[in-house]
Parts: structure tokens; C-alpha cells; sequence
């Protein structure tokens, strides 16, 4: 190992921006080790051999101008950024509310390709959220230098969206050098390997242990219908009149465990259609789910939910529900019901183009992860399936991923729908699929319905052995 790494270990351990011990963490883990690289702006010695390290680094990459994720790489990327002659830029971790409202502070030419610096990586996560902020700017993003890899697989992770990960020194490296100085005993050491050698996040387990330990009722019936039906098909039946609707859903009801509906696309609407839908549903056990997609304020979608021509919170057990106007919304919908109803939250969309970012996605499982009670699970997509499995490692176990934008046989519509195959929707950890024009576009929807049922339930036998 160079001289310069080795150095930098031994200054990190002496500062104490690196310890070994029992720390708890966010997540509630226990960890062997900790690393807080804050407060090394304070030691212009260690700053400038980092410096030195990250110019080595990189100096094979290309890129226009550099950044730093604010704060504690912000100081490490002015210094390389001033040596390498090379233009700075960075990204405000808030918007400001008044002024120029700008994200990215500095000059930059759109199209440019930006080298971002951060201290550490440990899901890799945050730097997605980075990155986006860079090309909503217009500039490119390949390469992430990070001082310190403590990740489980985040060259995998970052690679998934096609950026590259180089770090200046592993775990490993640290406990060579620190070992070798007497700094870290065996036995630490030995845990310290095996707590890195775990992902972060739970591997998924199998449905019927996480349907042990789910506890929200709605949710539970979800999942009791899946192994019930055997099926993880839901139907998205799109179709403008009603005489079409319920014949589709009399040749598709043994194959499906859920209906989505759009009850607004039918043109010839009346009060006989939901006791019509409701006798089909019970004939061949399936739910109703209607996508209703509320996105108001909590007063306005109490009564979109409740009143009106549909009187949706009637007969539809499950809806979609943007979280664009925040958390009131779910306590709008669902805080006054007479029937158990729950929500699905859109969190990824599969059109091309979708506004949703990496950092709505985020906020959205916040605000889902606190609400069990009302929220079932999220809709949401992925561009392959180490996107998806990436996404689902963020939704908790005992809430449930609806894919929809999945056909067997192509892979978009002319109108932005983007596909994704059966098999890769549920590889990646989609608990079910949702699916409309595959079925409902063929001569035969129920055979159709079939095929997309078994290739759907395959996929998931295997993923739940
Ligand atoms: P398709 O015919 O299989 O493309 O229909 C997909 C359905 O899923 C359709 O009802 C859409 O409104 C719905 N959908 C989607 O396709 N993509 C999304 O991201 C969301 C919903 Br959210």
C-alpha cells in the first residue's frame, strides 16, 4: 500500500474520525466501527495527502469540472479543483426559497461531464440523489471518487445506473495498516470483516414469513389472496364500455387476484356496475383496486374518494395515491372511512420522462414506512432488474411493490409506456404484476391472462423457494 494511504489511515484513526468499539447506528444495527470524517478540516496536513491521493485518483478520468458533496467533501474538492486548474461547482442540500432559487452554485456549460467527490460510501444512495441533481443541470456524471469504500456492494449499486466508483481505501485497507500497528486486535478485526460482509439492507425473505410478520390487516388480506389465488397477476382493465369490461373479467377472473380499475375511462357509467363487479369479484375471489391516483389537498380528495358519480371509498378496497400535496392526504382519504380501505403510493412511474426523482422516491417510503395502517405498498418501476432490487431494499418488508409497465412481448407503446419483462419485474422484487394492454389487447384474455399468471407465478416460486 502506498506510503500516503498508509499515513492517512494512521492520522484518521489518531483524530478519531475512525474508531473501533460498539456503535450503535441509524438503522438501529450495531457497528464494529465507526467513521466521521467531519472534522478533518481542522488538520491542513491530512487535508493536503488526501488532496494529493484524490489527484492521484483521478487523473486518468475525464471530466469538465468536479464537485464535492456538500459539506465535508465540499473543502476536499475546492483544494483538487484549485491544483488540478480544473472549475468547481456544487449542489445546495436545499433549494433557496427566494433569490435565484438555484440547485447548482458556480459556472458550468450544459453538456460538460462532472467528476463528483464524496468522503464515504456506504449504501451508495446518497450519491444517486447527487447525481440527479447534476443532470437535471444539464451535465453528465461517469465517475464517483470516494476517500473511503465501506460498502457492501456499492461499485455494483452505483454501476446499476452506470456510473463508476473509485475509492482511495477499503476496510480492508484499515485493518492491514491498523492491525499491523497494533491499533486493532484480531478478534475486532474478524467482526469488523464480517459486518462489512453483510448488505446493509435485509435480504428479502420469503412472502409467507413476511406475511407473518406483516401486521396491517389490508396488507395481510393482500397477501393472503396472493397464496390463496396462487396468482400474483393484477388485471388493469382499461376499456371504455362496460359490456367489454365484464366479459374480459369473466374469462380473466381465475387467473387474477386483483382488478385495477379506471372507472372514469368507462363511457356507459351506471349504478349497476359495481353490484356487477362486486358478485364477479366474490365468484372468483378477486379484489378491486382502483387507480384513482388522488393527489389534492386532504378536503378535496376526502370527497373525490367518497362522493361524486363513483363514490369510489364504496366498493374499491384498495386506491393509488400520489404524494405530491404531502402526508395529509392519506388522513384526508382514509382518516373517516366506514370500510377498511388502503393506499398504494406511487413512487416510481414507468413513462418515459416521469418527473419523480430519486429524492421524491425517497420521501415518498418516509412518509409510507410511517403510515402501515393506511399505506399497502408503492407502485413503482425500474430501468433493469438491479434498478428494481436496488428500490425494493428500500420498501420494508411487510409492505408489498406493484409493478405495472410489464408485457411479455413489447417493449413500449409509442405513447412513453416503457416495458419491462415479466421475469425482471419480479426478480427484481415486485410482488406482483400489473398488467393491461398483454392481456386485455389479445383475441383471447383469458388464455392470455394465463400466460401471464404462470410466467409471473414461476418467477415468483423461484425468487420464494
Ligand atoms: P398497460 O396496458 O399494461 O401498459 O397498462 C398499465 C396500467 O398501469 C395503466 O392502467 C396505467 O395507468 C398504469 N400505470 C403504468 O402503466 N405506469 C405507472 O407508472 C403507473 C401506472 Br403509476
Amino acid at each position: 500500500m502506498e506510503t500516503g494511504k498508509r499515513t492517512l489511515i494512521l492520522d484518521l484513526h489518531r483524530i478519531g474520525a475512525l474508531k473501533f468499539g460498539e456503535f450503535k447506528l441509524k438503522s438501529g444495527a450495531t457497528s464494529p466501527f465507526y467513521i466521521d470524517l467531519r472534522s478533518i478540516i481542522s488538520y491542513p496536513e491530512i487535508i493536503k495527502n488526501i488532496v494529493e491521493l484524490l489527484k492521484d485518483a483521478v487523473k486518468d478520468m475525464q471530466f469538465d469540472i468536479l464537485t464535492g458533496i456538500p459539506y465535508t467533501a465540499l473543502p476536499l474538492a475546492a483544494q483538487v479543483s484549485v491544483e488540478l486548474d480544473t472549475p468547481l461547482v456544487y449542489q445546495r442540500k436545499e433549494v433557496k426559497a427566494y433569490g435565484t432559487g438555484k440547485l447548482i452554485e458556480g459556472h458550468f456549460k450544459e453538456g460538460q461531464t462532472c467528476l463528483i467527490i464524496d468522503d464515504l460510501i456506504t449504501t451508495g444512495e446518497s450519491k444517486f440523489e447527487a447525481a440527479e441533481g447534476m443532470e437535471q443541470a444539464g451535465l453528465k456524471v461517469k465517475d464517483f471518487v470516494c476517500l473511503i469504500d465501506r460498502s457492501y456492494n456499492g461499485e455494483r449499486i452505483l454501476a446499476t445506473k452506470g456510473y463508476k466508483l473509485s475509492s482511495i481505501i477499503t476496510v480492508e485497507d484499515m485493518i492491514e495498516v491498523l492491525g499491523a500497528e497494533n491499533k486493532l486486535d484480531a478478534a475486532l478485526a474478524q467482526k469488523v470483516r464480517e459486518f462489512i460482509g453483510q448488505p446493509v439492507e435485509k435480504p428479502l425473505l420469503n412472502f409467507e414469513q413476511r406475511l407473518e410478520a406483516t401486521k396491517a390487516p389490508m396488507t395481510r388480506n393482500l397477501m393472503e389472496a396472493i397464496l390463496r389465488k396462487k396468482s400474483n397477476l393484477v388485471l388493469s382493465l382499461d376499456v371504455e364500455d362496460t359490456k367489454t369490461f365484464f366479459e374480459i373479467l369473466e374469462a380473466t377472473g381465475p387467473e387474477i387476484f386483483m382488478v385495477k380499475t379506471h372507472v372514469d375511462i368507462l363511457k356507459d357509467y351506471n349504478g349497476s356496475f359495481v353490484p356487477r363487479l362486486r358478485a364477479l369479484a366474490e365468484k372468483h375471489d378477486f379484489i378491486i383496486f382502483e387507480d384513482r391516483k388522488f393527489a389534492d389537498i386532504g378536503s378535496t380528495v376526502r370527497k373525490q374518494f367518497k362522493s361524486g358519480v363513483y363514490k369510489i371509498a364504496d366498493w374499491a378496497d384498495y386506491v393509488t395515491v400520489h404524494m405530491i400535496a404531502g402526508e395529509a392526504i392519506l388522513d384526508g382519504l382514509f382518516g373517516d372511512l366506514e370500510a377498511p380501505r388502503s393506499g398504494f403510493l406511487l413512487a416510481r412511474m414507468s413513462a418515459k420522462g416521469n418527473l419523480i426523482s430519486e429524492t421524491y422516491t425517497r420521501q415518498v417510503l418516509e412518509v409510507g414506512k410511517r403510515r402501515k395502517e393506511c399505506v399497502s405498498g408503492y407502485i413503482g418501476h425500474g430501468a433493469n432488474v438491479d434498478d428494481i432490487k436496488r428500490f425494493r431494499n428500500k420498501i420494508p418488508q411487510d409492505q408489498l411493490l406493484l409493478m405495472p409497465g410489464v408485457n411479455l412481448d413489447t417493449k413500449g407503446d409509442g405513447l412513453g409506456q416503457q416495458y419491462l419483462t415479466v421475469e425482471n419485474a419480479i426478480e427484481g422484487g415486485a410482488d406482483a404484476i400489473i398488467v393491461g394492454r398483454g392481456v386485455i389487447a389479445s383475441d383471447n384474455p383469458g388464455a392470455e391472462a394465463k400466460r401471464y399468471r404462470e410466467a409471473a407465478w414461476n418467477a415468483f416460486q423461484k425468487m420464494n423457494k
